[in-house]
């Protein structure tokens, strides 16, 4: 039983540090469940459009090694899909890819073909690091302006949503952590 509380304790730990590390760096998986591949047509520049990333985010090629790699490459090599000279090579079939600079990460699988037909992956990384936890307020606390009618109310009332609505993202992971404690340690009982 003892060993279950510790199982337990260790889950509440890691949920606490996830939840409560939202802003800080994240990690992405190429791809989300389809993972990195060729089959059904994957468009990995659609994927990475629509995300932000920053220095020291994490890319996590899953793959099958026996069908695919992750090359490193040049822009020039990634228009072109040459996958001659990359600058790191990856093909554990679980790779993850810490970005460590801001500007262009160029990533194709080196297996014939497959770059060409989509699979390749430009990851754009802006200047900056990932914004650490405790300055998670000030995006909108900046946007708040934009809603406080002319009457102009005092700029504490104008700031009482967000810091709300962060209580209730930590409320509820808080009730998420005790009631996974629970059921685990009655799992254990
Ligand atoms: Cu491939």
């Amino acid at each position: 039983m003892a060993s279950f509380v510790k199982v337990g304790l260790l889950l509440v730990v890691v949920a606490v540090f996830a939840g409560l590390n939202l802003s800080a760096a994240k990690l992405y998986t190429v791809g989300d469940s389809i993972g990195w591949t060729i089959l059904n047509n994957p468009n990995y520049t659609a994927w990475a459009s629509g995300k932000t990333f920053h220095e020291g985010d994490i890319l996590y090629f899953k793959y099958n090694k026996q069908f695919h790699n992750v090359l490193e490459v040049t822009k020039e090599d990634y228009n072109s899909c040459k996958s001659g000279s990359p600058s790191a090579t990856y093909s554990t079939g679980n790779d993850s890819i810490t970005i460590k600079t801001a500007g262009h990460h160029y990533f194709i699988c080196g297996f014939p073909g497959h770059c060409q037909i989509g699979q390749k992956v430009d990851i754009f990384v802006g200047g900056g690091k990932a914004p650490a936890p405790a300055s998670s307020a000030a995006p909108s606390a900046s946007l708040s302006p934009a809603f406080i009618p002319s009457t102009a109310p005092s700029a504490s009332s104008a700031l009482a949503p967000s810091s709300g609505a962060q209580l209730s993202v930590a409320l509820s992971t808080i009730i998420e952590v005790v009631t996974m404690t629970s059921a685990i340690v009655l799992m254990g009982l």
